[in-house]
């Protein structure tokens, strides 16, 4: 085992080049090396006949395939990984003797696992639900594991409570429904009956909770941490990541129709960026509050179901994270990485958030079940970069052979090694926080505002972006079977905005509150997805063609998307060179029965003389949908028939045509970047 401490960017994929093997062009052996002269056939008593105990290599075959399955992740089972590095823009020695965080330029390996919440391992990406956003950084003084979420403030405050939060958002118990939804009776009684849910909901029931791609949303620490410098100062931190292409999403019907036409949507959006050089970026930003400030806020800056409004406390960009790695290995990778909030670095500390100190119980115990034992840590992909040596041994799947003869502190065999570190030399001191009270089961009544950023939320959203959170309460509550439940959710919204409450309630049918309201003007214009980033790069185009169109222009049209940074596929009736005599036929990507609108960002029609029934139902079906959830829809030439054909106004917002190519590319352009048309109101 490597010695060495000097990390850089690909330290991780060099340790993991170790443990890389390809088996192609081998011979087949055993996992005892004995090469295998017959892999068809089990050993059998005559042709005819039963087959023997003796055949070992059948055994092992079967008993190894018997085993290959260990248990998902109680929460998070359906994520996907890449790795990447991670690199700094701007010390932050004033705050944190963190090394990764001190010499600017410097690059850290990083391996991150996204991830949704409910949903079991094979559930579908698009489900309306928080997105894990985990992130291990290989430092030189050992791993650190920053495991967010892409929601900034969680459920609940206190971790004695999330065995009962999973359990109200997983299947019902009795009859093991509904799958990767919250859309269901025991979930809406667990908010109703824990107030403390109440900001949590309102960014559930937002477009947060249905992202683009896990290339374009936020990521959180969530809680407050504590930054602690060389001269032993502490400062309250809270970490974000900011995607460079933006924070989108999609919308709820879209959604779940991806679910059904691609349930590996977002996995397969962040595989193919990756394998094309598209490598996704994230900013890394950090609020810091000096501890002498820790009162001067009307909320407790300790309470996880609190935001630092940016406003007030900005976010500094001090970084860069760039995704430039896929996985060799699902399982070997994405599978057994083990994050723990625990694994922390000298400088880097924990806070009283009652919320933090039990997830720091939580992530080992959950990995102890999941990955089969105490060694874990020696899979390939958890094992830091830099060296480790204790007195710990043995345990299922031990990999290290440590040598010689002792195996305890304090000795005098190994002249008492291995030897603590001092502090000053790189040994993690636990910050001294003055502690005192008495010990009891209750809650700092500076917790118990629930509902004052609830409304701050809901007053910076945008007309749309309320809109979309009151038709998630519809969708959401007019799932939930008894009135009751339905009722107790409505009034209890009342306190976050009374005009919401009373919407939502004469839709799903209970009373109209009469009661609630809230005295919150404040607004935060960074909560509005509306202010984020827009751009066009990686937008997927669907370009649809029959036979006869105009190859000249087409193809034009299309690498000069191309060149913009769009990804258009052509999508016709069938698969193949698409006939034309007019220009260069183009080779055709996908059919309409192979692809859907809603696996699209845009629609540009370009249709062709040819254009039959057949193909005006399907691209005029394909259209209409797109333009349903609000996308740009682009026509030229015999396209633009096709549009009036549909009733689709080529005034509408976000609707191009155009025949001059210039213009159309220009215009289009701009429309995709917008990402969608709410001003359209239908959907
Ligand atoms: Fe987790 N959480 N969590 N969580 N969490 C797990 O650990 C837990 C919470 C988060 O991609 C589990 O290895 C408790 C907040 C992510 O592998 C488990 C509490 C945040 C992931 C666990 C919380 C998270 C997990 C299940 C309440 C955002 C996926 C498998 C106190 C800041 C990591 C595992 C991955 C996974 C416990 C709340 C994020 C059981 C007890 C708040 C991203 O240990």
């Amino acid at each position: 085992m490597s010695d060495k401490r000097k990390v850089d960017g690909n330290s991780k994929n060099e340790q993991l080049e170790e443990y890389r093997v390809d088996d192609k062009g081998k011979e087949l052996t055993t996992n005892q090396g004995l090469k295998v002269a017959e892999d068809e056939f089990s050993l059998k008593a005559g042709e005819r006949g039963p087959t023997l105990m003796e055949d070992f290599h059948f055994r092992e075959k079967m008993t190894h395939f018997d085993h290959e399955r260990i248990p998902e992740r109680i929460v998070h089972a359906r994520g996907y990984a890449a790795h990447g590095e991670f690199e700094l823009y701007e010390s932050m020695k004033p705050y944190t003797k963190a090394k990764f965080l001190q010499e600017p330029g410097s690059k850290t390996p990083v391996f991150v696992r996204y991830s949704t919440v409910a949903g079991s391992k094979g559930s579908g990406e698009l489900a309306r639900d928080v997105r894990g956003f985990a992130t291990k950084f290989y430092t030189e003084e050992g791993n650190y594991d920053l495991v967010g979420n892409n929601i900034p403030v969680f459920f609940i405050q206190d971790a004695v409570k999330f065995p009962d939060l999973i359990h109200a958002v997983k299947p019902e118990p009795h009859n093991g429904i509904p799958q990767a939804a919250s859309a269901h009776d025991t979930f809406w009684d667990f908010v109703a009956n824990n107030q403390e849910t109440a900001h949590m909901i309102m960014w559930h029931l937002s477009d947060r909770a249905i992202p683009r791609s896990f290339r374009m949303m936020e990521g959180f620490g969530v809680h407050t941490f504590r930054f602690v410098n060389e001269e032993g100062k502490a400062h309250f931190v809270k970490f974000h990541w900011k995607p460079k292409l933006g924070i989108h999403s999609t919308v709820w019907d879209e959604a779940q129709k991806i679910n059904g036409k691609n349930p590996d949507f977002h996995r397969a959006d962040l595989y193919d960026a990756i394998e094309s050089g598209n490598y996704p970026e994230f900013e890394f930003g950090v609020q810091v509050i000096p501890e002498e400030e820790e009162f001067s806020f009307d909320f407790d800056i300790l309470d996880p179901t609190k935001i630092w409004p940016e406003e007030d406390v900005p976010v500094k960009i001090i970084g860069k994270m760039t995704l430039n790695r896929n996985v060799d290995n699902v399982f070997a990778e994405t599978e057994q990485v083990a994050f723990h909030p625990g694994h922390v670095v000298p400088g880097i500390d924990f806070t009283n958030d009652p919320l933090l100190q039990g997830r720091l119980f939580s992530y080992t115990d959950t990995q102890l079940i999941r990955l089969g034992g105490p060694n874990f840590h020696e899979l390939p992909i958890n094992r830091p970069v830099c060296p480790f040596h204790n007195n710990q041994r043995d345990g299922y799947g031990r990999h290290t052979i440590n040598k010689g003869q002792v195996s305890y502190h304090k000795n005098s065999l190994a002249d008492n090694t291995p030897e603590t570190v001092a502090p000053k030399d790189g040994g993690y001191e636990h910050y001294q926080e003055k502690m005192e009270g008495r010990k009891v089961k209750a809650r700092s009544n500076s917790f118990k505002d629930h509902f004052s950023q609830a409304t701050l939320f809901w007053n910076s959203m945008s007309k749309p972006e309320k809109e979309h959170i009151i038709e998630a309460f519809c969708f959401e509550l007019g799932k939930v079977q008894s009135k009751d439940v339905q009722q107790q959710v409505v009034d209890m919204f009342a306190n976050v905005n009374l005009d919401m409450a009373r919407e939502i309630a004469d839709n799903i049918g209970v009373k109209e509150p009469t009661e609630g309201g809230s005295e919150v003007t404040k607004v935060s214009p960074a909560l509005s997805q509306e202010n984020s980033t827009k751009s066009v790069a990686t937008r997927k185009i669907a370009v649809l063609l029959d036979e006869g169109y105009n190859g000249e222009v087409v193809n034009n049209i299309v690498q000069q998307l191309k060149k913009q940074g769009m990804e258009p596929e052509i999508i016709a009736s069938k698969l193949g060179k698409l006939k034309t005599d007019k220009g260069p036929q183009l080779e055709v990507d996908n059919t309409f029965l192979t692809v859907d609108s809603v696996l699209y960002d845009a629609v540009y029609v370009a249709g062709g003389a040819g254009q039959d029934k057949t193909f005006r139902d399907k691209a005029g079906y394909f259209m209409k949908e797109a333009f349903s959830h609000f996308k740009p829809i682009g026509a030229t030439h015999e396209g633009e028939e096709l549009l009036k054909h549909l009733d689709i106004s080529s005034i509408a917002a976000g609707v191009i045509t155009e025949d001059s190519t210039e213009s159309f590319v220009s215009r289009f352009t701009e429309a995709v970047k917008q990402h969608r048309f709410w001003e359209r109101g239908v959907g």
